[in-house]
């Protein structure tokens, strides 16, 4: 068996300088001589998936190397989930590494990348291993062309530099005040990581079911959109609105970002008409499925593809919908509710060119890692966002016994520390974007970009356990606006569907009272800074070379908001919002669940790898259901807010 040093290692070799040959020996020798049939008693199907692949690629039927790739189109798809099922057959590591190897000098390189990480995630074989930041794989997809220019030129003069990376438009643009949350890398990485963690393409024929996906689909983008309207509110803008077939896109994009292969992202002019695009969709047909998901809302049922009809005023019936909506392959029915999001992201893609009169490369919508950069990524997810809460509005609210959670009080919510937001200085290297050459050393070359961080901080929940013996419990907190942009006060109902999730853990609570302490650097919405690809590799190196082993299980996931963007930026003089505690049953929460209440510590948006969602509440509970009288949740001791202020520091 090989250590997790040594497959950390191998990964990385493989994915550096991801446009070229491999320099590394071992690789080269494996790409050479390596035969994907050759032993197929180190696959669990005997080979069949990497029968498959081989006719392809010996029938030249592969894409090229050197051209952009995109996961939403169908037949690039169906190239690199060929090599991910390869990938995902291999029983011990060297079937993996030597296959990944082999399809690296054959493959495109996009194909390839996407396979490797999705691969890496979801084989059991990938365990342990922590994936490079993809910014520093393919830099082209989370850096402007100005910077992406300077690091070339640096290269050819061989002169090591830190080039500035400034936000996508000017002043005269409101949508540039907010450009920082969309553009920020380590969205971007929560972003496509989610994505990869949760394909709309899988399918539990690949080794397990991924529970709750369709509900997290929802959860995920619900929160990224409430967050999008946090920071909207702390830069004096309005919330943002939702789109609509049929009227104009407001707000245009020039993302003055271009592939490494394949041109620049298209822009998008402002005001622009929804248009057909040829290939994908009419927007007459969008119509169509967004009438049928609002009558199955209406309903109270979907139909499934043989006519049967399948309840969803149910509590899985969000993960229903979330299938549809996606749609992923757990849509019970993709032929008639057709896939809104999915199709929705194309066609925002393509409007820069709707008819590929330009033969345009796809827009930063097609892509996982580049959409948040477009504000009608906002607006897409906005209006799908609105489809979702239609459905949760047809539920009864919650009653105060369905809330109460007798024998437990919150007494007291308070924040150790201040919470004060500032903007750190990052530098991620550029090195994997330049080519290189046999007489032209590497230099140095690094990206320098702002981004939102905070102090941190600790929240200290005074809790009173009348049970009589030690309770586990729930707790989950939300910060949620007190009132709107033009300083209106919001109702509880009003608020809760723009509340953010910033932490839920599980923690025995001992009887009497008793102040719990959780630190913001815990929560189980964030993850970590990633350690960079340079760390990677020396900690791996170091690790093979000395040989000791290497734990990098801190980094594991990459999946969450990063953790510095835990807060809104909030306003210089302070803004006011509520934070929101509510203590459940942790008993009857994680019921049929393991007892390691961590979970991982990232689990409350991006679930366990390989296990059941740890929680059995909806996501979002108790704020997901209409509060048409919030005296209910008044009455409840075991549910308490405060006001908090938070402070930006500029
Ligand atoms: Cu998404």
């Amino acid at each position: 068996a090989s250590s997790t040093a040594h497959k950390q290692q191998d990964i990385n070799h493989l994915l550096d300088k991801i446009y070229e040959d491999t320099k590394y020996p071992d690789l080269q020798e494996i790409a050479k001589n390596f035969n994907p049939l050759g032993d197929t008693s180190m696959y669990n199907d005997q080979g069949a998936a990497a029968e498959v692949l081989m006719k392809e690629l010996n029938d030249h039927r592969l894409l090229e190397q050197h051209h952009w790739y995109s996961l939403f189109n169908a037949r690039q798809r169906e190239e690199a989930l060929m090599l991910f099922a390869v990938l995902n057959q291999c029983k011990v590591w060297h079937c993996f590494r030597n296959n990944a190897a082999y399809f690296r000098e054959q493959m495109n390189e996009g194909e390839f990348v996407y396979a490797l990480y999705v691969g890496v995630i979801h084989s059991k074989l990938g365990d342990g291993i922590v994936l490079p930041p993809l910014y520093e794989i393919t830099p082209h997809m989370f850096t402007n062309s100005e910077v992406i220019d300077k690091a070339y030129s640096a290269k050819m003069t061989q002169k090591a530099g830190t080039f500035n990376v400034s936000f996508t438009g000017t002043k005269k643009n409101k949508e540039q005040r907010v450009a920082y949350f969309g553009e920020d890398i380590g969205m971007n990485i929560h972003h496509v990581t989610w994505h990869m963690d949760f394909p709309f393409w899988w399918q539990d024929s690949y080794g397990n079911h991924l529970d709750r996906k369709g509900e997290l689909f929802f959860w995920v983008h619900h929160q990224l959109t409430a967050r999008f309207d946090f920071e909207r509110l702390s830069n004096w803008l309005d919330p943002v609105d939702e789109l609509h077939w049929d009227r104009i896109i407001r707000e245009g994009f020039a993302p003055l970002t271009s592939y490494k292969y394949g041109g620049e992202f298209p822009v998008r002019p402002d005001n622009k008409h929804f248009e057909d695009v040829d290939g994908v969709a009419h927007v007459h047909d969008m119509e169509i499925t967004e009438n049928r998901i609002y009558e199955a809302i209406d309903h109270g049922y979907i139909t499934a593809t043989d006519g049967h009809t399948i309840d969803i005023r149910q509590p899985k019936g969000i993960e229903l919908l979330g299938d549809i909506i996606e749609s992923s392959m757990y849509s019970p029915n993709a032929q008639y509710y057709g896939s809104l999001h999915n199709t929705a992201h194309v066609m925002l893609g393509r409007q820069g060119d709707p008819h590929g009169k330009f033969n345009l490369p796809p827009g930063v919508m097609e892509h996982f890692e580049t959409a948040t950069r477009d504000p009608s990524f906002f607006r897409l997810h906005k209006y799908m966002d609105n489809i979702f809460k239609k459905h949760t509005d047809s539920f009864p609210p919650y009653t105060h016994d369905d809330l109460e959670f007798a024998g437990m009080a919150v007494d007291g919510v308070a924040i150790d520390g201040e919470l004060i937001t500032f903007f750190d200085e990052f530098q991620y290297s550029l090195i994997n974007a330049v080519d290189s050459g046999e007489s032209i050393e590497d230099v140095e070359i690094n990206a320098r970009v702002h981004r939102l961080n905070h102090k941190e901080f600790t929240y200290k929940i005074t809790v009173s356990n009348s049970i009589g013996s030690d309770h586990l419990a729930t707790f989950r907190i939300f910060l949620c606006p007190i009132e709107d942009n033009n300083g209106i006060t919001l109702t509880l109902d009003k608020a809760r569907w723009l509340c953010i999730e910033l932490d839920k853990f599980f923690q025995k609570v001992p009887s009497g009272t008793h102040t719990i302490h959780r630190s913001s650097k815990d929560s189980s919405v964030t993850v970590p800074d990633m350690p960079s690809f340079h760390s990677l590799k020396e900690q791996a190196d170091n690790a093979v070379n000395g040989g000791h082993d290497l734990d990098l299980s801190a980094y594991e996931r990459s999946c969450g908001i990063p953790d510095r963007m835990l807060l809104p930026k909030s306003k210089p003089e302070g803004m006011e919002f509520n934070l929101f505690v509510a203590v459940t049953d942790g008993v009857k929460d994680t019921e049929g669940h393991n007892g390691d209440h961590d979970h991982g510590g990232t689990h409350a948006q991006c679930g366990v790898h390989g296990e059941a969602y740890p929680d059995n509440r909806p996501l979002g509970y108790p704020l997901e259901r209409r509060i048409p009288d919030e005296r209910v949740f008044d009455g409840v001791p075991n549910i308490k807010h405060v006001v908090v202020k938070i402070v930006h520091h500029p």
